[in-house]
């Protein structure tokens, strides 16, 4: 044997031989070293049951007085929650409520519980409240369906970013650190930036559309935005998470078809591949052939037919937004050709009729997942809009001079990971797809 390979032998000891979903599809007597977490206890004297958890599932293990030895029977006997490995021998049958059980040949104790557990993993009946559960999220991350939202919500992410990469997109990182507003002047968390003034980004915007102003035309990023808007609503973050495109030589519809094929994609792949984790969720995604497009002005129409009292240059509230699904039959559509003065400045006017632009939002589950539009790429309109709206053009010398230098038509949109992920995972509150949320009232952990 050479030299080398023994040295590497005494150095590796992997701490587990299989993830409990492999290990239970073993033969009868075959002998594995699985890890992870009491689940549950039971210590009937004569034999002491225990459920072991890992990422993959559960499994139980028994130990028998007398046909285990003391030591390993009395070492198993810890709190819910620590961290063991066991070796020990698959047997099949008997009755294990999987079928299969572990006899215990070696019990370690890999992490103690000091202490209280702040809730108990395996109590469906008594799941705390959100807030609890936030501030503890460590632990509410052990329940497998909380672990299925972040499946669901890697998969989402991986689908977008495959579809597009297939599609000869290129992705690229804009900066997080910005100078000015792109979406708004208020909602802007200032930062301490040497002697300069600066602000968190809460778009990546003026970034992708620069970066095709270069010549890279078919552009995709994901990035964390950050709003500091004051109010808590189930649908609102200060720190989200966008799938954002932008394309050169494009116009609005041009994108919204890219955004259709982008959506049935991920869809798609969430439906195909996180079957478990949407039964364990109770959710049933539809996978959709077409996502149709209403005008703002149809929808309008459409609500005031209904008696819903809404005018012409009204923004839709989330009601409206779940009763125009209801009425078009669809889970997912497009509102385009807004009122201009309703988005936002970088917004192109239509050539029939600048009270309406060329922008765009996607509605799934009477939810705003996603909006967009066609950009302007004149400068002198563009440094128009900008005043028009009460900010001053002077702050955004370094955007407006990205199209002074031959500026081709574009266009984009920017999907809310979170926001598509609640709606996919049937979730009341958008705090539930992100790790560790940020809203007014939460800054730790
Ligand atoms: P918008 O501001 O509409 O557009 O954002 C695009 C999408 O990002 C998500 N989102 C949020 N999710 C949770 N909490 C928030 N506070 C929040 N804000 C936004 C939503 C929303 O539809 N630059 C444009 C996009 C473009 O035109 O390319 C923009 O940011 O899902």
């Amino acid at each position: 044997m050479r030299s080398d390979q023994n040295i590497s032998n005494v150095h590796y000891r992997p701490m587990r031989s299989h993830y409990i979903s492999d290990a239970v599809k073993l033969e009868e007597g075959a002998e594995v070293t699985v890890a992870g977490w009491l689940h549950e206890i039971r210590d009937i004297k004569k034999i002491v049951f225990a459920v072991l958890r890992d990422r993959s599932g559960m499994m139980q293990i028994t130990a028998k007085r007398g046909a285990v030895a003391d030591e390993i029977v009395d070492l198993l006997i810890q709190p819910k929650e620590t961290v063991v490995s066991v070796t020990g021998k698959i047997v099949k049958g008997k009755g294990a409520k999987a079928g299969v059980e572990l006899i215990p040949s070696k019990v370690e104790v890999l992490g103690k519980v000091y202490g209280k557990v702040p809730f108990d993993v395996a109590d469906k009946e008594k799941i705390p409240e959100l807030d609890v559960r936030l501030d503890n999220r460590h632990i509410d991350l052990r329940r497998p369906e909380i672990q299925a939202i972040f499946r669901v919500r890697g998969t989402v992410q991986q689908a977008f970013r495959e579809y597009l990469l297939g599609k000869g997109f290129e992705e690229i990182v804009p900066t997080a650190i910005v100078g000015a507003a792109t979406e708004g002047g208020a909602e802007l968390f200032p930062i301490v930036y040497f002697e300069k003034e600066a602000f968190l980004a809460q778009s990546p915007q003026l970034y992708k559309q620069m970066a095709v102003m270069g010549g890279m035309d078919k552009i995709f990023m994901q990035c964390l935005v950050y709003r500091a808007e004051p109010h808590a609503t189930t649908a609102h973050l200060n720190e989200a998470y966008q799938m954002d495109i932008e394309m050169g030589f494009a116009d609005d519809n041009d994108v919204m078809d890219v955004e259709e094929a982008v959506l049935i994609h991920i869809l798609k792949s969430v439906a195909e591949k996180r079957k478990p984790e949407l039964e364990m969720l109770k959710s049933v995604v539809n996978v959709p052939t077409t996502v149709p497009r209403f005008t703002y002005s149809q929808l309008i129409e459409k609500l005031q037919a209904n008696g819903e009292k809404i005018e012409w240059g009204d923004d839709f509230s989330r009601a409206h937004e779940k009763l125009m699904g209801e009425l078009i039959g669809s889970e997912a559509y497009f509102i385009t050709k807004w009122p201009t003065k309703l988005r936002a400045f970088y917004s192109m006017p239509s050539k029939e009729n600048v009270e309406i632009c060329n922008a765009f939002d996607l509605i799934y589950r009477g939810l705003e997942i996603s909006s967009g539009a066609q950009r302007i790429h004149d400068p002198e309109l563009l440094a128009q809009q900008i005043r028009n709206r009460g900010l001053d053009p002077e702050n955004f010398e370094f955007y407006i001079r990205a199209f002074k230098s031959g500026a081709p038509p574009h266009a984009g949109w920017s999907i809310g990971a979170e926001r598509i992920t609640m709606k996919i995972c049937s979730l009341d509150n958008i705090r539930e797809t992100t790790l560790f949320p940020r809203d007014r009232m939460r800054l730790s952990p």
